[in-house]
């Protein structure tokens, strides 16, 4: 197969790096490259995703193994092919990210208080002073990503 795994696990590295972890509602940490690569299923494990829409998202991950990311169906995945597939992924994990994040900022003020994080994100709200950086009583969508950045390090 035309792939470099070390480039494939490298993107993801690099692309994952906002997913988190544990199955406290972080979800499970899980690397995308190797089982894109070997068509065995494994979610890329979205940090925001709950347990119910984990398993959803992990079906749909092995939906979408070798045989979807090899566009053109030549049975080698290119630089292109996986560029197009990380694209579209990185994409929905966004979109899912925003979708939750709106659910929980309640007045939809574009931060999340504590009180909404304890409403909706009770692992936000758990960690709520040490991600919020700023200091300022409020979650951004930048502080918990960088939350979720630091935990996956953390995890490698
Ligand atoms: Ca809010
Ligand atoms: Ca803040």
């Amino acid at each position: 197969m035309k792939i470099l795994l070390a480039t494939a696990s490298a993107a993801l590295l690099i692309t994952s790096a906002a997913a988190a972890q544990t199955t406290s509602g972080y979800g499970t940490t899980s690397s995308a490259a190797p089982a894109a690569a070997t068509g065995t299923s494994a979610g890329p494990g979205d940090p925001y995703d709950d347990a119910p829409d984990q398993d959803a998202m992990r079906e749909r991950f092995s939906d979408r193994t070798f045989a979807k990311i090899d566009a053109n169906g030549d049975r080698m995945i290119d630089r292109a092919e996986w560029g197009q597939f990380m694209t579209q992924w990185l994409a929905e994990r966004r979109e899912r990210f925003d979708s939750r994040f709106n659910a929980a900022d309640e007045n939809g003020d574009g931060l999340i208080s504590r009180e909404e994080a304890a409403r909706h994100e009770p692992i936000l709200a758990h960690h709520f002073d040490s991600i919020d950086r700023d200091v300022d009583g409020m979650l951004s969508s930048g502080e918990i990503r960088r939350a979720m950045r630091m935990r996956q390090h953390r995890n490698n």
